[in-house]
This record gives C-alpha cells, structure tokens and sequence, in this order.
C-alpha cells in the first residue's frame, strides 16, 4: 500500500488546525498508519529539508519548523502522496485553489500550515526520517471496500 508523511506543521498546530488538516485528510479516505506530537530538532529540520540548503528561505525555514511542536502522520492509501498533495493545494497559499488545505485555511508561503512528500521516493525518505518502522502500524479496516473498488 502507498504510504506518504504529513507534518501538520508549528502555525497549524499554534491556530487549533490539526483536527481539521487531519480530518480532511481521513475523510478524503486515507488511513492514519502513524501519528505524533513532537517537536523537531535542527539536525533533523536540515535532514528533511536538505534540498533547500543554501536557498534564501532556508534559515528561516528551519527556525520555523523547530519553533514549536509538529504533528507528523503516516497517511496510507493507493496514490496516497499524490492525493495528499493535491488536497494541500500548491506551496504557495496566494496560489492554492479554494477547497484546498492551503487554499481554504493558509494566505503566506512562509505560513502554509502543512507539509506533504512530493514524490514516492521523498515519502519513503522522509517517512524514514520521523518513524521508527515499528510506531508504523499495518491495520484492515472494514470501511475500506467502500472507499476502494
Ligand atoms: P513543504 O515541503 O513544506 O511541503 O512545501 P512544498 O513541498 O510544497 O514546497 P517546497 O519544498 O518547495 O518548500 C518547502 C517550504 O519552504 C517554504 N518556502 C518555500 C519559503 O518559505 N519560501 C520560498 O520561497 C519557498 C519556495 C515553504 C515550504
């Protein structure tokens, strides 16, 4: 099954977001296989967004990200990381289409409420990176002939 991670990130956990970014996500039909509060270290900020190293936003970026606590989840489902991406909306929130997460409940690109991998390889990378395999947790759910064909 695919699986892709999602960090609710420090100003959606700040505004009382997490219920709402999570449910959006469950109601769309995919399954939580993991699911925590914590808050980032700056080792693990730069190992996540190791890409972006020398980028102007980057300190800032970093310093957001560890400022206060994250939720990060583990969502399941096929094409899971496609469907959370486009449930996102685009990266900037000025951009992102009404119905979106970032579209209905974010307005500043430094502020966009959550984070989602952007390919398959990047989820099983970044998974990798804030779970331990075993806090991952593989469960049927009767529901799930509903959602899927
Ligand atoms: P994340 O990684 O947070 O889900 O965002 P995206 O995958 O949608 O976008 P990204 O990796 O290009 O950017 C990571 C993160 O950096 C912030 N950012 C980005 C910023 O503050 N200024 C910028 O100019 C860019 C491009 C927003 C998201």
């Amino acid at each position: 099954m695919d699986r892709t991670l999602v960090i609710v990130k420090p100003d959606a956990v700040q505004r009382g977001l997490v219920g709402e970014l999570i449910s959006r996500l469950e109601h769309r039909g995919l399954q939580i296989a993991a699911l925590k509060l914590m808050r980032i270290d700056e080792q693990t900020a730069n190992t996540h967004y190791g890409e972006h190293v020398g980028k102007p936003f980057f300190a800032g970026l970093v310093s957001f990200i560890t400022s206060a606590p994250v939720v990060v989840a583990v969502f399941e489902g096929p094409n899971a990381q496609a469907i959370v991406r486009k449930s996102m909306g685009v990266t900037n929130p000025v951009n992102a289409e009404p119905g979106t997460i970032r579209g209905d409940l974010a307005v500043d690109l430094g502020r966009n409420v959550i984070h989602g991998s952007d390919s398959p390889e990047s989820a099983e990378r970044e998974i990798g990176i804030f779970f331990q395999p075993e806090e991952i947790i593989s469960y049927s759910r009767d529901v799930q002939r509903w959602i899927v064909e």
